[in-house]
């Protein structure tokens, strides 16, 4: 991992606990300029006594550039109008006339729905546009006196400014409606591994991890939870039955996992017989097959060798003196072969007898491996003594390029999915990246996890599903299954970019710029004395010497205009085409300022950044991972 010169990008992470984002959101609410008038877009009535309503938020004006954390109140007419039950949210951001925009032009960061009331985070959404789809029966319980808060952060990846709405789809159960005394009350767990902080991000750095090319928060970060608190660990307060996941990933994530702890617990499932080992009877037949391989190839190469003898004595036949001796000498070479080949074939013969008793009994080894492997594949995940696994949400890559894009959905759990759960009991979450292809600075791991109280359970007028009566007890009973697709594939994101026309020349065959290293200054989306994509002399590549290093800085307007930036290093050329999975921070060396800015989450609290100093020599290109658009590039000499 390289970084530049400023510490404070690693520790930049501000803490605080979920009182202090409601206080924070308080505060926030004073200084929203956005007026939060919402519309009721359209409303139909679906079976079971279900209002599917779509409402808007906004307009929200979206300043150029922008990658803003902001909290707005979510008013009662944005909202159900009476108490009841939701069941389902769709979310979307949209332009005023409803088309919604390329998420290579913006996108919806994350939405978390808050209601401060109940102090519970109840709904999230990012790009990957989860839909929260509550099993039948099972409800988020509404009232209309509850203070909503929408905490957003919407990304504008481009110089335009605009104005969108966030649209969203509820679907809800009126308390007047019969079917709203059979509704269970469902509540939300908030699962995330930098659970507490207001931008709980960390940053996965290419090949660190495993040697499979997959990095595990917080199992394989160094020192994840300095202050000893487990961060992606919760409670469960009250005996209950889980009902439902999603995980969040961004852009490299491959999935979250969600495991339980019970104290004491230990595995209670079917036992599988144990499998039988024919490592005694398979390491002297493979030993001796190597054996007899080797001397087979031992006694090639001696013949080899007597050939090549006989052919030299051959060839000097005529001039030599003592020609029956030669002859002598080239007779013995002759039995002295036929001797060899005898034995190869004698060992050969061995060989084959040995093999076929090695094939035997390798195949009966694989059976049986294949037999346990299938009867431990319907059998509970339980690792490190108490830990079961629960559900794996599976980040699904839509794009063709594999897991560096936005055009993905997650893997939910299926309508039956129930985890029978204890007072006391722990869930506990952690996710995975990939690090083959490129970092991944500022990644999250979050899951919503739907439970519901036994008592809730027990409170319901009609009858109880047999998935939830049945509900397993996790350590008894495989409760992680396959699960389902959250959404289909989305229009909006197909602009996958990388490819031509390019964005400006290839730098690394651009003459030298100017021999400095700054300070430049970014201004205007341009990385002004570093961005190739500036013409002519322009665009030359700045030139130092090796040990010195580069430094950008801000510029005065875009610290007041919070237009934040990043230097983040790409692989060379880095100049195709702009889209949401090119480029990618796949720097062959890497290096990242963070994001450049001040007043807070997500900025690394700094707008000045210098390179490492230890930059081999060569060109180096480098994009802004909040506007993908800007490229740049220097040279080292
Ligand atoms: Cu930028």
């Amino acid at each position: 991992m390289r970084v530049g010169s400023s510490e404070s990008f690693i520790s930049r992470g501000r803490i605080v606990t979920v009182a202090g984002i409601l206080l924070a959101a308080a505060l926030m609410l004073m200084a929203v300029a956005d007026g939060a008038r919402a519309q009721v877009l359209y409303t139909e009535s679906l079976p079971g006594g279900v209002q599917r309503t779509t409402y808007r938020l906004g307009p929200v004006n979206v300043t150029p550039g922008q990658n803003r954390i902001a909290f707005r109140p979510i008013s009662g007419n944005s909202r159900p109008n009476v108490n009841g039950w939701i069941t389902r949210i769709k979310p979307d951001l949209v332009y005023k006339d409803g088309s919604i925009p390329k998420s290579s032009k913006v996108m919806f960061h994350h939405g978390v729905w808050i209601n401060t009331s109940t102090n519970e985070q109840f709904y999230a959404t990012g790009e990957e546009k989860t839909i929260l789809t509550l099993p039948q029966g099972f409800g988020y319980r509404y009232k209309t006196n509850e203070v909503w808060i929408l905490n957003d952060m919407i990304h504008n990846l481009t110089p335009e400014a605009m104005q969108l709405y966030f649209e969203y789809t509820i679907d809800f159960i009126p308390d007047s409606a019969a079917e709203a005394d059979d509704i269970v009350r469902a509540r939300p767990i908030w699962m995330d591994v930098e659970n507490g902080s207001i931008y709980p991000v960390f940053d996965v750095w290419r090949d660190s991890g495993g040697a499979d090319g997959e990095f595990t928060y917080p199992a394989d970060a160094t020192n994840p939870y300095p202050s000893g608190n487990q961060k992606n660990v919760k409670n469960i307060p009250a005996d209950g039955v889980l009902l439902g996941t999603t995980g969040h990933v961004h852009t490299g994530g491959l999935r979250t996992d969600l495991y339980l702890r019970r104290n004491g617990a230990t595995y209670q499932g079917p036992t599988c017989p144990d499998r039988i080992s024919y490592d005694d009877q398979l390491s002297p037949l493979r030993a001796k097959h190597s054996k007899l391989k080797a001397r087979i190839s031992k006694i090639k190469k001696r013949n080899k060798k007597l050939s090549k003898k006989r052919k030299k004595i051959a060839r000097s036949l005529k001039h030599r003196k003592n020609k029956a001796k030669a002859k002598r000498q080239l007779r013995k070479i002759k039995r002295q072969k036929k001797a060899n080949s005898k034995t190869i074939a004698k060992v050969n013969r061995l060989k084959t007898t040995n093999k076929k008793a090695l094939d035997k009994v390798e195949a009966k080894d694989k059976a049986e491996r294949d037999r346990d492997a299938a009867c431990r594949s319907t059998q509970p995940r339980v690792d490190e003594g108490n830990r079961v696994h629960l559900f794996e949400s599976t980040a699904h890559y839509f794009d063709p390029r594999g897991p560096i894009s936005w055009d993905m959905a997650m893997i939910s759990t299926g309508e039956d999915w129930r985890v029978k759960v204890k007072a006391g009991d722990k869930l506990e979450l952690q996710t995975t990246y990939e690090t083959k292809r490129a970092s991944w600075p500022e990644s999250m791991g979050i899951n919503i996890v739907y439970w519901a109280r036994d008592t809730a359970i027990a409170a319901k007028s009609g009858p109880i599903d047999s998935a939830t009566a049945n509900a397993p007890d996790p350590y008894g009973t495989k409760v992680d299954n396959e699960g389902v697709l959250n959404h289909p594939h989305l229009a909006e994101n197909e602009d996958y970019g990388g490819e031509t026309p390019v964005v400006g020349p290839d730098p690394t065959k651009l003459p030298d710029g100017a021999e400095t290293g700054g300070p430049f200054t970014i201004s205007d989306f341009v990385y002004n004395g570093a961005d190739f994509r500036l013409p002519g002399e322009l665009g030359r590549p700045p030139v130092v010497k090796q040990g010195q290093s580069f430094t950008f800085k801000l510029s005065d307007y875009d610290i007041n205009n919070e237009i934040w930036h990043s230097l983040t290093s790409c692989a060379t050329p880095c100049n195709k085409s702009t889209g949401i999975s090119y480029p990618i921070p796949d720097g062959k060396f890497q290096f990242e300022s963070g994001q450049m800015g001040t007043g807070g989450a997500p900025t690394v609290g700094y707008t000045q950044w210098s390179t490492p100093k230890d930059l081999p020599k060569g060109t180096y290109t480098f994009f802004c991972r909040i506007h993908p658009l800007m490229r740049g590039a220097f040279r080292v000499k």
